[in-house]
């Protein structure tokens, strides 16, 4: 059975012009730092953001380790948004191989702001965990694909200046960020020591991330790759479809979000199906079940039945993400599937 696959953005398959670049791709051993086909890549994200330089990983979690261990000592606290990725969803790395303790606000949307989070600011003490780093997370999965306003992120910068803390994004979704605001890639560089964003998930390509920042750390964090066993050799073969990805599948991405929104507006009419619509965007939608006395795992397993995948996302919630793959036909068919279930 051929599903209309909602469950992320990281379903999404390479197409046939994709698999073409990749199997004509340029290729050498990266570890030595000769794959023309990544370097490309690196030099031109680099360019994107406004950065000296990038470096190519295998995974975003892998792209959100590298940089905070990098930017950061074992036994110095971090700031985090309490539901974020890092935290929740890359297997507890920032302690157990970082080394870090952290600090976590609940934000609002997913937005963390100054006031909130400056007065627990720790300075380095006999007792104290220094505050040495704090991440932001942009689009906010958890939250919703919610966009972090650009304000915010300037007040957060200059705080972040006044005490010395670095300051890293996880753009696992920035593309979305950028094309859903028009702030540009090079404007949301300004305020970040380090960003790492993903090809694997919107942008349509199979594998990989990316770590921007100067060229000294880029040339630590390389150090760190190789550590996590993240040096990888003729990887011009995926770096290739990133370059396809970046050229020809951004722009498009304002699609996923109507799509998002219209999947929303349908769903928040039916019975039993809470949604916050103004979380709603970017290309996720998270729903709240509760109130259909439904359970979620049978709601999922009802909607598999007909054809249809999405994920559970807390106990009571279904999240639904919006890609390439899927056009407006699909999410009209997914809508009436829904409204089968919550008829029953
Ligand atoms: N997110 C995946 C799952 O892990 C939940 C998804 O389906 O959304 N940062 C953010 C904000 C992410 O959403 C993800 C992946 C990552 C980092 C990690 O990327 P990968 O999966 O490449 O390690």
């Amino acid at each position: 059975m051929k599903y209309i696959d909602l469950r992320s953005d990281t379903v999404t398959r390479p197409s046939e012009k994709m698999r073409e670049i990749i199997a004509s791709a340029e290729v050498g051993d990266d570890v030595f730092g000769d794959d023309p086909t990544v370097n490309e890549l690196q030099e031109k994200v680099a360019r994107l953001f406004g950065k000296e330089a990038s470096l190519y990983v295998p995974s975003g979690s892998m792209g959100n380790l590298v940089a905070i261990k990098t930017h950061t000592n074992p036994g110095e606290e971090a700031i985090f948004e309490e539901d974020c990725h890092s935290l929740n969803y890359e297997a507890g790395s920032m302690g157990a191989v970082a080394g870090l303790v952290s600090h976590t606000f609940r934000g609002n949307h997913g937005v963390m702001t100054r006031e909130q989070v400056e007065p627990y600011i720790k300075k380095k003490s006999l007792h104290t965990p220094p505050t040495t780093l704090i991440a932001l997370e942009n689009t906010h999965n958890h939250a919703g694909g919610t966009i972090y306003p650009l304000e915010e992120i300037k007040k957060l910068r200059d705080m972040a200046d006044e005490h010395g803390l670095k300051m890293h994004l996880d753009g696992a979704r920035i593309w979305n960020a950028s094309i859903a605001t028009g702030i540009t890639l090079d404007e949301y560089g300004r305020y970040f020591d380090s960003i790492q964003c993903c090809f694997s998930k919107g942008l349509g390509a199979p594998i990989g991330s990316i770590v921007i920042g100067d060229g000294e750390f880029i040339e630590k964090a390389r150090r760190f790759r190789k550590m996590f066993g993240g040096g990888m050799r003729q990887v011009g073969i995926l770096a290739s479809a990133a370059i396809y990805a970046l050229d020809n599948n951004m722009s498009r991405m304002s699609e996923d979000h109507e799509n998002a929104s219209f999947l929303a507006e349908n769903l928040a009419k039916i019975d039993g199906i809470d949604i916050d619509l103004e979380s709603v965007q970017t290309n996720i939608v998270i729903m709240n079940i509760v109130s259909s006395g439904k359970a979620v795992p049978d709601v999922l397993s009802e909607l598999k039945d007909m054809g249809m995948l999405a994920v559970q996302f807390g106990a009571t919630k279904i999240r639904c993400v919006t890609h390439l793959d899927l056009d407006r036909a699909d999410i009209e068919t997914a809508i009436e599937k829904f409204k089968a279930v919550f008829s029953s």
